[in-house]
């Protein structure tokens, strides 16, 4: 079933209009600005002339709607809602400003706005193949590009120049872009889980962490690896290999079926035994078109694990005053077991 069906058969009878542009991609293929005015029997690409013919080839089985000066996008809905007898639309309300909001309802008169409450994104949990093998691809990018670059990145370099050279790299590989802001962090900075790249120069004997992705037609992958540079000492090591026996437990403990928390907590829990609140984030989420997604690996979380899910395995521990950690993997649920996309070998790596 394509996303289009799948969409139409959670709305049941109701109309839609999509403006985020992961949707637009999900839903037409279309990566163009604009949006989309969808019912059964219309599905309705409007933009403007920038764009009508990149519509037309990535999206052949779409109307087109074009905006000018004499009918802006207001005029082009009222008008497709007046054709097809919509009452009551959904938008995305957890996406559109307060003002574009405010605008679509003044044009809609009679037209009741409703929140679309997420159905794109409940269904883009699950994954077709054609979207794993985008992320497979974007993984094995991400993945190479690491093992590619370590003979060259050293002591001496700074978390901005290690930072250039990865995404190069990945670029080099055919990622479309970075799948989000890469985080290098050496040293102290290593605390930080979310540390941006700086000009903090790399010594020897502290641990870099490299959080980065690829893109590959929009999907993202997601990884994380830390190395050492000369010899790392024994209190550095040993939060490095409490990280990496908790990553192998959570990877172990997915199975499809299972709740979402209960695989967080493997992890957490041997994690907390040994360097208490040293663990302050989720065990991992969903990736995809956007980097987070559902379902997420987090405490307490009930939700169940299913085939065509796509989730990342990232524990880490964070200390301020000595540094940190994070061993990260994306993985694919399957009916079968797990397949993880990540190849990078997780043993401390001292360069
Ligand atoms: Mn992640």
């Amino acid at each position: 079933m394509n996303h289009l069906q799948a969409f139409l058969n959670a709305m049941q009878a109701g109309a839609a209009l999509a403006h985020r542009p992961e949707n637009l991609r999900w839903l037409a293929g279309y990566t163009g600005e604009g949006c989309l005015f969808i019912v059964r029997d219309a599905q309705v690409i409007l933009t403007d002339s920038r764009y009508t013919e990149q519509a037309r080839r990535e999206a052949p089985d779409w109307e087109l709607a074009q905006v000018s000066a004499e009918r802006d996008y207001s005029a082009l809905i009222r008008d497709l809602a007046a054709k097809h007898g919509v009452r009551q639309i959904h938008v995305e309300t957890d996406y559109l400003t307060y003002d574009a909001y405010r605008r679509l309802d003044a044009a809609l008169e009679g037209v009741e706005l409703v929140p679309m409450d997420g159905i794109p994104e409940k269904l883009r949990e699950i994954k077709d193949e054609d979207e794993l093998e985008s992320i497979r691809r974007a993984a094995a990018i991400a993945s190479d590009a690491f093992m590619n670059i370590l003979p060259s990145i050293h002591a001496g370099m700074t978390e901005k120049q290690v930072q250039r050279v990865l995404e190069f790299e990945m670029l080099e590989l055919g990622s479309e872009g970075v799948a989000f802001d890469t985080i290098a962090a050496a040293g102290l900075n290593g605390a930080l889980p979310h540390a941006t790249p700086s000009d903090h120069v790399i010594e020897v004997g502290e641990l870099l962490t490299l959080d980065f992705g690829a893109t590959v037609n929009g999907y993202r992958s997601d990884m994380t690896r830390t190395v050492g540079f000369g010899r790392i000492t024994g209190e550095l090591k040993q939060i490095y290999e409490t990280v990496r026996m908790a990553q192998q437990l959570g990877l172990d403990a997915l199975a499809v079926g299972k709740k979402c928390g209960d695989v967080d907590r493997v992890a957490r829990d041997y994690i907390d035994a040994r360097y208490p609140g040293a663990f302050g984030h989720s065990l991992g989420h969903g990736v995809g078109l956007f980097i987070h997604e559902q379902p997420r690996l987090a405490k307490g979380s009930e939700q169940i694990l299913r085939p065509g899910n796509v989730v990342t395995v990232e524990p880490g521990i964070y200390i301020p005053g000595v540094g940190g950690c994070r061993i990260e993997d994306t993985v694919i649920m399957t009916a079968d077991g797990v397949i993880n996309t990540i190849a990078a070998p997780k043993h401390l790596i001292e360069l």
